[in-house]
């Protein structure tokens, strides 16, 4: 298709409750959205970049500028575009995965609701509904931690994801696991250790944990090697998994025996598929990971989990645990699952009133 014009949105949507990990604090989503149209249809993508460089080194506000000064040129000079030819035309901008990401997204949904096709069914689904698992921010204190869990053992989540940090491991890990009894259980550090907390990260191993996702910081695989061999808890990379290559090598250097997969991080869907691929063909089952999105990269995501090698549970909550009004229409947890939407492209419809209500500035639109 030609892409005629491309529309970038910021908007700021404010999240239930604020959400806290071992790099930084949380009170609202800072999403920066993109809009392409071209041959008589449209497509909306949803960049997962945080207003701060404290999750990756890629943030709104930089996204944004990769955006606008390269790749949207790029874009509409090209009298033909299509989501398997995007790795080519932005071949010129190295990195900025979620910035490429975010327009992968929108060409996608565009081009698949100009063939009716679902996201489901082009990348792969094998499933009509996928498990949901909850990822459980830092609390203020244990006793607000546990009603925040039984909040959602009551809502159905079939599997529980503690964030955790140095002094706050260790007591809440064994509390969740008393109170919430075999249910899954899992842990994300966010890089927040080092090799020297070895001994202390192989007194998880008491408490039955699924995994523990990205104790150290992303660029040194072997550390996690060397931790994976100490302990008997599944090491499970998250931050360092930005490509296929790389996802091979960590799990070939024993790094990871289990991946996270967040499309976004990795520079859009189809490396997405691509990782999951090389994992199933290694024999490693994977997860989808969440950045906190809205029913637009929901959406996705859930069609992105319904495919065979997502074997655990993922970050894909139902909206109402994160926002109390989706941008789409909302994403409702039944039995613990999501059903897989199957109508043209993401199957949701983005709510433009609230796109214009929620902008925390003017959008910038290019053609
Ligand atoms: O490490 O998985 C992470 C949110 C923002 C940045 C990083 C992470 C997360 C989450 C939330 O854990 C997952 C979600 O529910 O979307
Ligand atoms: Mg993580």
């Amino acid at each position: 298709m030609r892409i005629e014009r491309v529309e970038l949105h910021t908007i700021g949507m404010p999240l239930v409750r604020p959400f806290e990990t071992s790099f930084g604090r949380q009170t609202e989503r800072d999403v920066l959205l993109a809009h392409v149209v071209g041959d008589g249809v449209d497509g909306w993508g949803e960049c997962v970049a945080g207003t701060t460089p404290d999750y990756s080194s890629e943030y709104v506000a930089g996204c944004a500028a990769i955006i606008e000064r390269f790749l949207v040129p790029a874009l509409l000079a090209a009298s033909d575009v299509t989501a398997d030819g995007l790795d080519e035309l932005f071949a010129g901008v190295i990195g900025h995965r979620m910035a490429k990401a975010t327009l992968e997204a929108a060409v996608l949904d565009a081009e698949l609701r100009s063939t009716g096709t679902s996201f489901g069914e082009r990348l792969g689904a094998v499933r009509d509904r996928v498990e949901c698992g909850v990822s459980v921010g830092i609390s203020p204190d244990i006793e607000t931690l546990l009603e925040e869990v039984d909040g959602y053992v009551e809502a159905g989540y079939r599997r529980i994801k503690l964030k955790i940090k140095p002094g706050w491991d260790l007591e809440p890990v064994a509390r969740v696991r008393e109170r919430i009894g075999t249910l899954p259980l899992q842990v994300d550090a966010n890089t927040a250790y080092t090799l020297d907390h070895v001994d202390h990260l192989r007194r998880l191993d008491e408490y039955g944990l699924l995994l523990i996702e990205q104790p150290f910081v992303e660029e040194d695989i072997a550390a996690h090697a060397l931790l994976a061999d100490s302990i008997d808890t599944p090491v499970c990379l998250d931050e360092s998994i930005t490509s296929t290559g790389i996802a091979i090598d960590a799990i070939q250097r024993g790094a990871t025996s289990i991946v996270n997969i967040k499309p976004g991080r990795v520079g859009g869907y189809l490396e997405a598929v691509s990782i999951h691929d090389a994992c199933r063909a290694l024999d490693v089952p994977v997860w989808c990971g969440g950045m906190l999105e809205t029913g637009i990269g929901r959406a996705m995501n859930i069609a992105l989990a319904a495919l065979p090698g997502f074997a655990l549970p993922g970050d894909t909550s139902a909206s109402s645990r994160y926002f109390a009004e989706d941008l789409t229409e909302p994403f409702v947890l039944d039995d613990g699952y999501l059903a897989v939407p199957t109508g043209p492209g993401s199957g949701v419809t983005v709510r433009t009133e609230l796109v214009e209500r929620w902008a925390v500035a003017e959008p910038r639109v290019f053609t």
